[in-house]
């Protein structure tokens, strides 16, 4: 049988991973990301789908892609955790497991970033250990999906 797809979803901004602000980001970028996850997923005996856009409609769209075809979805909604209600609808017509990754801790960051609209329908969070909150995330689908 073919691995199970898990959906790895990057929002705003985060395409430019590597190039600013490494004090909060780190200086792996965006790919080395998607490689990095990749790799975890392999050794669990997942199959991964990556895609990062800036615009909120194409997130969506994926979100609804998923549906009946993939087993999980990781995301990563950069500043649409916020605020994107919409994300918010489409992750909870997902019926799959959902993980929300940040990679700085934004609770401990400005006010604004101690909300999460997202986080309501995520089967869980992980945030503030960097890229290794993505391998974190890889496991927690693999244990959820009985790998
Ligand atoms: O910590 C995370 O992963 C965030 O989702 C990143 C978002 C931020 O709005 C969230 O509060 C927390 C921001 C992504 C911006 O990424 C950049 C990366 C490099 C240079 C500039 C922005």
């Amino acid at each position: 049988m073919s691995a199970p797809i898990v959906l790895l979803l990057h929002g705003p901004n985060l395409n430019l991973l590597g190039e600013r602000e490494p004090a909060i980001y780190g200086s792996d970028t965006l790919d080395d990301y998607v490689a990095f996850t990749t790799a975890s997923a392999e050794r669990h005996g997942l199959a991964l789908e990556a895609f990062q856009s800036n615009h909120e409609g194409e997130l969506i769209d994926h979100i609804h892609g998923a549906r009946g075809r993939c087993a999980a979805i990781v995301i990563n909604p950069g500043a649409f955790t916020h605020y994107s209600w919409a994300i918010h609808d489409a992750l909870s017509a997902f019926d799959g497991v959902k993980v929300e990754v940040h990679i700085s801790n934004p609770n401990a960051r400005e006010p604004w970033r101690h909300t999460s609209v997202v986080a309501p329908v995520a089967t869980g969070s992980i945030m503030g250990f960097g890229k290794h909150g993505y391998d974190l995330a890889i496991r927690a689908v693999a244990a959820k999906l009985g790998l």
